[in-house]
């Protein structure tokens, strides 16, 4: 997987080939990244990558210019398909990231400021994608946020243990409580014991009591999740047991 990012603030992606699994995948040669800074493509002086809005109104748009010969740079270097981060998009989710997977090389348009020149995006932005309803102060840490759920993917990119804990994974749930060290915590009086099931060494019974919290929890906070997803005999069975040990039903 290769990511071409265009944005005026390469520094930040710091933040996803410094540390952690995207690097250790970046090392491993499971992807690579170039960034492109559409300043380094202005003619002008003052390296000009704004301007007033047409219509009046508040804040700046970026020049289409700049980013044409930055995009026809990283085209011309072979770089893929387009993908515009803007709350415009359409939200990201876990089958968008599978099907971005599947392109062998993205580029990522960052924007900053109140967003780029409409011509430009028709010319050149196969897909607008935004992380949720919410303001971000530009695209940067949506691209990144993108990456690194997309780079996960790539197989090989986790390492054993944590590959083995994504398969157990229960799709389309939210994962039970974790527990580790010590069995009381704190160590007062009114401390809180972990669940007694999680120390009993009974396999079928812990995967029974962590699908049933899954369940429980995914039916309390995410009721949308649940309406989306079929349940097995054995998974109705379990829901209906959590629903009347909180006494909510
Ligand atoms: C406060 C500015 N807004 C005026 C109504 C519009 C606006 C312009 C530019 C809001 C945010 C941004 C910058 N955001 C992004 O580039 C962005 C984003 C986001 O803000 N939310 C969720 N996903 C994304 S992806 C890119």
């Amino acid at each position: 997987m290769r990511f071409d990012v265009v944005t005026l603030f390469p520094e930040m992606f710091a933040a996803v080939t410094a540390s952690g699994i995207t690097r250790r995948a970046l090392e491993q040669s499971l992807w690579q990244l170039q960034t492109w800074n559409p300043r380094d493509f202005t003619t002008d002086h003052y390296r000009t990558i704004d301007d007033r809005p047409y219509g009046g109104g508040p804040g700046m748009v970026m020049l289409a210019e700049p980013l044409q010969k930055t995009l026809q740079a990283a085209q011309d270097a072979g770089a893929g398909r387009v993908v515009y981060l803007s709350p415009q998009g359409k939200k990201l989710d876990h089958a968008m990231v599978m099907r971005l997977l599947s392109e062998s090389r993205l580029t990522l348009l960052c924007g900053r400021y109140e967003g780029i020149d409409e011509r430009l995006l028709h010319r050149w932005v196969d897909e607008e994608i935004s992380l949720g309803d919410y303001v971000l102060s530009g695209g940067e840490l949506a691209a990144m946020v993108l990456m690194d759920a997309v780079v996960r993917q790539i197989p090989g990119a986790l390492g054993d243990a944590q590959s083995a804990i994504e398969e157990s994974f229960v799709s389309g749930l939210l994962d039970a409580p974790h527990y580790t060290r010590p069995e009381l915590w704190p160590a007062d009086a009114d401390g809180e014991m972990i669940p007694a099931v999680l120390l009993s060494g009974h396999h079928a019974q812990i995967r029974r009591w962590r699908l049933k919290q899954s369940l429980g929890r995914t039916w309390q906070r995410r009721p949308d999740l649940i309406a989306d997803r079929k349940l097995s005999a054995e998974e109705q069975q379990l829901l209906a047991e959590y629903q009347k040990e909180a006494g909510v039903v």
